[in-house]
């Protein structure tokens, strides 16, 4: 198990809550004091704008931006040129929907999604196809809810242009079989744009191995700043791609009529970027790695299956995910509204998430309201989880006697 109380040490937010048991990682991690320094260093000892100024701090600005971009294409194995800095995934993945798609979707092409997307994955594409009277196709999941690769078979056909995917489910947890995925889509011909929000914080990825043609996170949900987070786009497509935006630092040369615009990733980056922003996710990869992903998976494994079987102890609860790959435990107070119940979970100081997670058609297709979720990552303990059973444990409890009145 990881050192959870250093680690808690280390995150600002925790010593002015120290009793804060914090499981809405997904929605946002907490910041560590290592990311806010290196961010208030930038602002600080040399806070000026970057690829600008002729003039010394502008250039160690410039050369801090860069080696932030350098460290994140080193994180997911790809070329400094093919990492774009966004807002966060959902601007990352409304570019590619903007750009790639309304200039290769036509009338009848097939875009294929899943029921599992969150919304950022799903709805720019339902947009695309709106515009572009395109058929949009949903891979159907299986008993558990998973998307499989044979069911993924069903729908993959010689008109789908675009495959628009999770790696990881926000509310479900589960992983998708990615690899196989990508390697059916492409011998169709579809490029594969792969949401990695909630892979990213707990497991290496590798673009190349995987062979997306483009893929998505945010640095908020892996101890990073909010504002900023990563469109990881193969070279080849990026250099047939228009930019979405266009403004100052994305061009070369600039007529009465016309512009040439800077190669990517700049081409990509029109205005003044999210400098600090950047570097403090780069500060947020060197810490996940001296952690270690082998180590936070195990960790994280281990919280699972020990929260997995003390929740099993106590009655009058559903849960839908039990066999999650990932720190998510998706779970309803039987007869209980999430919200009710979340309120009880806040009074004993336990922040989880309670409604449809900004992914509907889960809540529909597991045909409830809304979900309460409870998510683990590195600064949660065994000590965390035995609070957090013994409060479900009460507020199943708390709600039975109105049921029994
Ligand atoms: N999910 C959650 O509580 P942004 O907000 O742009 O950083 O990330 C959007 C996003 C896209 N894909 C997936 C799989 C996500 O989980 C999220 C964000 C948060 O589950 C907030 S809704």
């Amino acid at each position: 198990m990881l050192d959870v109380e250093k680690i808690k040490r280390d995150i600002p937010l925790f010593q002015n809550y120290p009793n804060l048991i914090y499981l809405d990682s997904c929605a946002t991690t907490l910041k560590p004091r290592y990311v806010l320094d290196k961010m208030d260093e930038y602002y600080q000892e040399y806070g000026v704008n970057i690829h600008r100024g002729v003039y010394e701090l502008s250039y160690r600005a410039t050369e801090e931006y860069d080696k932030a971009r350098k460290k994140i294409a080193k994180f997911i194995n790809a070329s400094f040129e093919e990492v774009i800095f966004t807002r966060g995934t959902t601007n990352s993945l409304n570019m590619i929907a903007q750009t790639y798609g309304m200039a290769n979707i036509n009338l009848n092409d097939e875009i294929i999604t899943s029921e599992l997307e969150h919304h950022s994955s799903l709805l720019p594409w339902m947009q695309v196809a709106k515009k572009k009277g395109a058929i949009l196709k949903y891979i159907p999941l299986n008993d558990e809810g998973r998307i499989t690769v044979e069911n993924f078979k069903k729908v993959l056909t010689d008109k789908t242009k675009v495959v628009a995917i999770t790696y990881v489910s926000n509310t479900m947890g589960y992983l998708t079989p990615i690899r196989e995925i990508i390697e059916l889509a492409h011998k169709q011909g579809a490029v594969v744009i792969v949401d990695a929000a909630q892979a990213a914080p707990h497991f290496k990825i590798d673009v190349c191995e995987l062979d997306c043609d483009f893929l998505a996170f945010s640095a908020h949900k892996m101890l990073g700043p909010t504002g900023i987070g990563i469109l990881y786009g193969k070279k080849s497509l990026l250099d047939k791609m228009d930019p979405e935006e266009y403004g100052g630092d994305m061009n070369n040369d600039v007529f009465h009529d016309n512009v040439i615009v800077k190669e990517t990733p700049y081409k990509f980056e029109a205005g003044t970027p999210a400098i600090a922003e950047a570097i403090g996710l780069g500060a947020a990869i060197d810490l996940l790695e001296k952690i270690g992903f082998d180590n936070i998976r195990q960790h994280e494994k281990e919280l699972h299956k020990y929260a997995l079987e003390k929740l099993s102890s106590v009655s009058g609860i559903t849960i839908y995910n039990k066999t999650a790959d990932i720190g998510i435990i998706n779970f309803n107070i039987d007869g209980v509204h999430p919200h009710d119940a979340s309120t009880f979970f806040d009074q004993a100081n336990i922040a989880l998430r309670a409604g449809h997670h900004c992914a509907q058609l889960v809540t529909k297709w597991l045909k409830c309201n809304g979900t309460l979720r409870a998510c683990l990552y590195i600064y949660n303990s065994k000590q965390d989880i035995d609070i957090f059973v013994k409060t479900v444990q009460e507020v199943v409890e708390f709600f039975r006697q109105f049921s029994e009145v």
